[in-house]
C-alpha cells in the first residue's frame, strides 16, 4: 500500500508552495494526502492533484493513519504537534526551528547527508528536520567544496527576502513600495518612513525590526539573542556545522533583509584545508544537479534573486580566490527561500523516508 501524506500548514506562505511542488511533479509515493491547519484555516477547499481536498483541523486524530507528517508551522505548533504526529506512528518532517539542534534530531540536506534518513534508528524521536532557509540556501554549494577540498572556516553575508517572514512580510514590502513610488524618496533620512507613517503604515511592529523595507536594507533578521547577534546569524553557525558534520566549523554571519519578495542570496567566503581552485570548483558545481552555474562577470551573468526566484535549484556564481587568503574562495548564491529553503527540502526528505517505507 502507498504511504500516507499530510500537510500541516497548508494554508501558509510555505504551504501553498509546498502545495505547488506536490502538483508540479510528474508522479508521487503518496496514497492519501492529508491537509492540515489551524481551526481557522479548517474547511477550506485546495485542489491536490487534481483532487479537491478539505482542510481539517489540526487534532491529534487527523495524524491517525498517516505515514509521513511535513510541518511548515511556527516553532511553538511544531514543538507541541510533530511529538504527537510521531507519537500516533508518523515520521514528522519538521521545517521549523524546534528540533534542529536536538542531537536525537536529524538535519538533512539530502545532497549533503541523505545517510541521516536511511533507517530509523537515525531519528529515535520520529521526527527528521528541515534547515533554515538561510543555512539551506549555500548547503548543496558548500557540501560539494566540503567533500573535496575539507572546509575549515565560513564568513557569511546574506541578502534574505521578505517572505523569509512569510505572508506577512509580503504584503508588508508589496504595501511599502506602492506607498514610495515615484516620490523621489531616498536622499534625506528619515523620508522614507515620514511617507510610510503618511500612507497610514506605521513602521514599528513590522516584521522588519520596526525599520522601513522600501528602498532600504535592514540589518536585523530573526529575534535578537544578546552580545550583538540575531537568531538567524546563530542558526547559520550551528546549522552549517551539524549538517556538514564539522562541530568545531568556524562561522560567522552576518544577515540582512532586503526589498527582495521571495529567494535569499549570500555572499560566501569559505577557507578550506587544501588548496582549491575557482575551475576545480566550476567542475564540482557543474556535476551537482541542484546547482546552476551561472558565472560569467565580464558578461553580466551571475545569480540575481529576480531572475531565480520560482526555481528549485541554488544559483551559484562569481566564483573567485580570495586575493588574501590562501586556500579560500569567495562566491555568490540565491536560492528560492520558499522552494529549496523550505518547502521543496522538506518534501524531497519525506520522499526520501516513503522510499524507505515502501
Ligand atoms: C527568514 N530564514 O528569512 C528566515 C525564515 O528558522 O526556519 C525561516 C526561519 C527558520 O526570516
Amino acid at each position: 500500500q502507498s504511504p500516507t501524506l499530510a500537510l500541516v500548514g497548508a494554508t501558509g506562505a510555505v504551504g501553498t508552495v509546498m502545495i505547488d511542488i506536490i502538483n508540479g511533479r510528474e508522479s508521487v509515493p503518496w496514497g492519501e494526502i492529508r491537509l492540515i491547519a489551524s481551526a481557522r484555516s479548517a474547511g477550506k477547499k485546495i485542489t491536490v492533484r487534481g483532487e479537491e481536498l478539505t482542510v481539517v483541523e489540526l487534532k491529534p486524530e487527523a495524524f491517525d493513519g498517516i505515514d509521513v507528517a511535513m510541518f511548515d508551522v511556527p516553532d511553538e505548533v511544531s514543538a507541541e504537534w510533530a511529538p504527537v504526529a510521531a507519537a500516533r506512528g508518523a515520521v514528522a518532517v519538521d521545517n521549523s526551528g524546534a528540533f534542529r539542534m536536538d542531537d536525537e534530531v536529524p538535519l538533512v540536506v539530502p545532497e549533503v547527508n541523505a545517510d541521516k534518513v536511511g533507517n530509523p534508528e537515525h531519528y529515535p524521536k520520529g521526527i527528521i528536520a528541515n534547515p533554515n532557509c538561510t543555512t539551506l540556501s549555500m548547503m548543496a554549494a558548500l557540501g560539494a567544496l566540503h567533500r573535496e577540498f575539507g572546509l575549515t572556516s565560513l564568513v557569511v553575508s546574506s541578502y534574505q527576502a521578505a517572505s523569509g517572514a512569510g505572508q506577512d512580510g509580503i504584503d508588508r514590502l508589496y504595501a511599502e513600495l506602492e506607498a514610495v513610488a515615484g516620490k523621489g524618496l531616498g536622499s534625506k533620512a528619515g523620508d522614507v518612513r515620514a511617507a510610510l507613517e503618511a500612507a497610514g503604515l506605521p513602521v514599528a511592529d513590522t516584521p522588519f525590526a520596526g525599520t522601513p523595507l522600501a528602498l532600504n536594507v535592514v540589518p536585523s533578521a530573526g529575534s535578537y539573542k544578546g552580545d550583538g547577534w540575531f537568531s538567524e546569524e546563530l542558526k547559520v553557525r550551528n546549522e552549517s556545522r551539524k549538517i556538514l558534520g564539522i562541530p568545531g566549523l568556524k562561522v560567522s554571519a552576518t544577515c540582512v533583509r532586503v526589498p527582495v519578495v521571495t529567494t535569499h542570496s549570500l555572499a560566501v567566503h569559505a577557507t578550506f584545508e587544501r588548496e582549491v581552485t575557482v575551475e576545480a570548483a566550476h567542475k564540482l558545481f557543474e556535476a551537482q544537479p541542484s546547482i546552476v552555474l551561472t558565472d560569467d562577470p565580464e558578461n553580466g551573468v551571475f545569480p540575481s534573486p529576480a531572475e531565480v526566484v520560482g526555481a528549485d535549484p541554488t544559483y551559484v556564481g562569481r566564483v573567485r580566490q580570495a586575493l588574501d587568503f590562501p586556500n579560500t574562495l569567495d562566491f555568490f548564491v540565491c536560492g528560492d527561500n520558499l522552494r529549496k529553503g523550505a518547502a521543496l527540502n522538506t518534501y524531497e526528505i519525506a520522499e526520501q523516508v516513503a522510499a524507505k517505507l515502501a
